[in-house]
């Protein structure tokens, strides 16, 4: 399948020469504990990957978890699948266009947070060395883009209201709460009670099963955008079942690992929305293959995050300048997580939208002497 249209077929040049690929694992302290229906983090550890190449160097995030409870993947995993399985398999190549990087990968049965890493810094290298941006890369047609927040299970519906209420007059357009047995229909309640004309979603980080419809059915009279992944990352049958009961659409984000994952959900009715996440479908070629899998079927798509730094950040944002995105994403401004970034801060403005960085490649920055301060481990390969 071929991305159509893209600047990366259309250029005839000779290609980049990969020479070593770098591998740092950094840790970074959250502005605030982030709680979701599978735990609470209060750093964010994440690996990112430069490339070198003969051209320009570039720059990746992988956005596998401590552990393995958003998806299977996870740090110390991915970080010796990229050391001792996918740099290997790539340095010394030649990259005649992104694409090439899936192709050269595909042999390689999942870790797509991994691949998605990896195809970053050598997309970032590659349109550096050409002096193209991602933004048009990836077909994105805005400037700007209007920004969501995922706000973490607090201990009271009151601290989650606080915290909802600055986020709503820094200008952000849509909040997500995150909702888990027990903290589910009373909580929002209180906050629609309190913002009842807010563009409020839910995630569940798949946390129920279909035995809590009633749960689902409750949430349903409270105007709501979406209930993000209710139910087993997994079923997409029981997706189907709920959604049939509801007059909510669903969006689905964790069941989503592929475009013929999207396109499968879509036809069988488990949702009408589309959280799409780059590292959780294998990188951005594969982003931009499920964002045109929902807009030929009419589905909505928006981006969604991981708590990434201005690395991860950038390709987030390029993808949320996508024609068929038209919701606002989990885009937050850097400054939701960290005091201080890797990279320039991403900003919010008072209208709530974000700059799309159109500067080369993933158009930012990392500062080297915050990223020493932050890396707990380091490899190249070669060496
Ligand atoms: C989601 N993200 O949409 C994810 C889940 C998530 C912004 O809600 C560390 C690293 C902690 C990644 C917690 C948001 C995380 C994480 C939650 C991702 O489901
Ligand atoms: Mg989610």
């Amino acid at each position: 399948m071929k991305v159509a249209g893209r600047p990366g077929e259309a250029s005839a040049g000779e290609g980049i020469v990969i020479r070593a690929i770098e591998l740092r694992e950094v840790s970074l302290p959250l502005v605030r504990p982030f709680r979701t229906s599978f735990g609470e983090e209060t750093v964010k550890g994440a690996i990112l990957v430069r490339v070198e190449s003969d051209a320009a160097e570039g720059w990746g995030e992988c956005v596998a978890s401590p552990l393995p409870r958003y998806s299977s993947e996870w740090i110390d995993g991915a970080w010796r699948m990229l050391e001792n399985v996918m740099a290997p398999a790539l340095a010394g190549a030649t990259i005649g266009r992104p694409e090439d990087v899936g192709e050269r990968l595909g042999w390689i049965r999942g870790h797509r947070m991994a691949k998605a890493a990896l195809e970053a810094a050598v997309t970032d290298a590659w349109l550096r060395s050409r002096g193209l941006c991602l933004r048009d890369f990836v077909g994105g047609v805005r400037d700007r883009v209007p920004c969501g927040v995922s706000v973490g299970i607090a201990s009271s519906p009151q601290a989650m209201l606080e915290e909802i209420t600055g986020y709503v007059d820094r200008g952000y357009r849509r909040v997500k709460l995150k909702i888990e047995p027990g903290r589910d229909v009373e909580v929002v309640r209180t906050i629609r009670r309190s913002l009842p004309t807010l563009p409020l979603s839910v995630d569940a980080n798949a946390a129920y099963s279909l035995a809590d419809a009633s749960i689902f059915e409750a949430l349903d009279e409270l105007g709501l955008v979406m209930i993000e992944q209710p139910l087993h990352h997994e079923d997409l049958m029981e997706h189907a079942k709920l959604a049939e009961r509801l007059q909510t659409p669903i969006c689905l984000d964790e069941s989503i690992r592929s475009a013929s994952d999207a396109a499968a959900a879509i036809d069988l009715g488990a949702c009408t929305v589309i959280n799409i996440k780059s590292g959780r479908v294998g990188g951005l070629v594969e982003s931009v293959r499920v964002h045109d899998a929902a807009r030929e079927r009419g589905v909505p798509v928006w981006i969604g995050g991981m708590l990434e730094t201005g690395v991860g950040r950038a390709v987030n944002v390029a993808l949320a300048s996508m024609p068929g995105v038209t919701l606002p994403g989990d885009t937050s401004g850097s400054d939701r997580y960290f005091s201080e970034d890797l990279t320039a801060p991403f900003v919010v403005e008072p209208d709530g939208t974000m700059a799309v960085p159109s500067a080369p490649g993933i158009g930012v920055e990392i500062e080297p002497e915050r990223l020493a301060a932050r890396t707990v481990r380091q490899v190249r390969v070669p060496p």
